[in-house]
């Protein structure tokens, strides 16, 4: 099965003034869409091809080695930016009960936890994603390089944000951490807390 682009819920215009239209456009269309024709060449004609994305990258070393760093690349990048999309929202809202309550004993404060996954993104040296993960029964905040994505490392994941340039550079310009702190007003929490609910089970 041939990956596609996936819709999105909300317009490229919706999260104004936090990301702007062009950068959602040309991330989405673009990048994304990139990501998806790089993969799809790489796994034509392979066992790959009928596998989910998210399958793929949970084993990696299954892939054959003149293509596993392509679908490292390319599968991640299809999968991460298909959960980002999903991870924002114009409406925003809060984490659910459940999910705040975690947050509060892993980090100490819901505005303790914004300020290491802040730090996180904004250290990832180059390009890569900061995450906030579900593993060994905790909360934890991490980062990964390029599109690595912490399911090939066995971790789940709750929410996580691209801090590639591409993600920012038209409006934030070199200002990585005035994007991270904006994106929390777009936060899909109603979807980012259903996955630690299922995830935490
Ligand atoms: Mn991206």
């Amino acid at each position: 099965m041939v990956k596609e682009l996936p819709k999105l819920d909300y317009e490229y215009s919706a999260l104004e003034p936090y990301i702007d239209e062009d950068t959602m456009m040309i991330h989405h269309s673009k990048h994304h869409q990139a990501y998806i024709d790089k993969l799809n060449a790489a796994i034509k004609g392979t066992e790959f091809e009928k596998m989910c994305t998210c399958d793929i990258l949970k084993e990696l070393s299954k892939v054959p080695e003149n293509i596993r760093m392509a679908v490292r690349n390319n599968g991640g990048g299809h999968f991460n930016h298909t959960l980002f999309w999903k991870m924002l929202s114009p409406k925003s809202g809060k984490p659910s009960a459940k999910l705040a309550k975690a947050i509060d004993s892993c980090f100490g404060s819901f505005d303790k936890f914004k300020e290491e996954f802040e730090k996180a993104g904004a250290a990832r040296f180059g390009s890569g994603w900061a995450w906030l993960v579900f593993d060994k029964g905790k909360l934890w905040v991490i980062s990964t390089q390029n599109q690595d994505n912490p399911i090939s490392e066995g971790k789940g994941v709750v929410f996580g944000v691209d801090v590639w340039e591409h993600a920012y550079y038209l409006k934030y310009q070199n200002k990585r951490p005035d994007y991270l702190k904006a994106i929390w007003n777009v936060i899909n929490w109603d979807y980012v807390s259903e996955r630690y609910e299922k995830l935490s089970h």
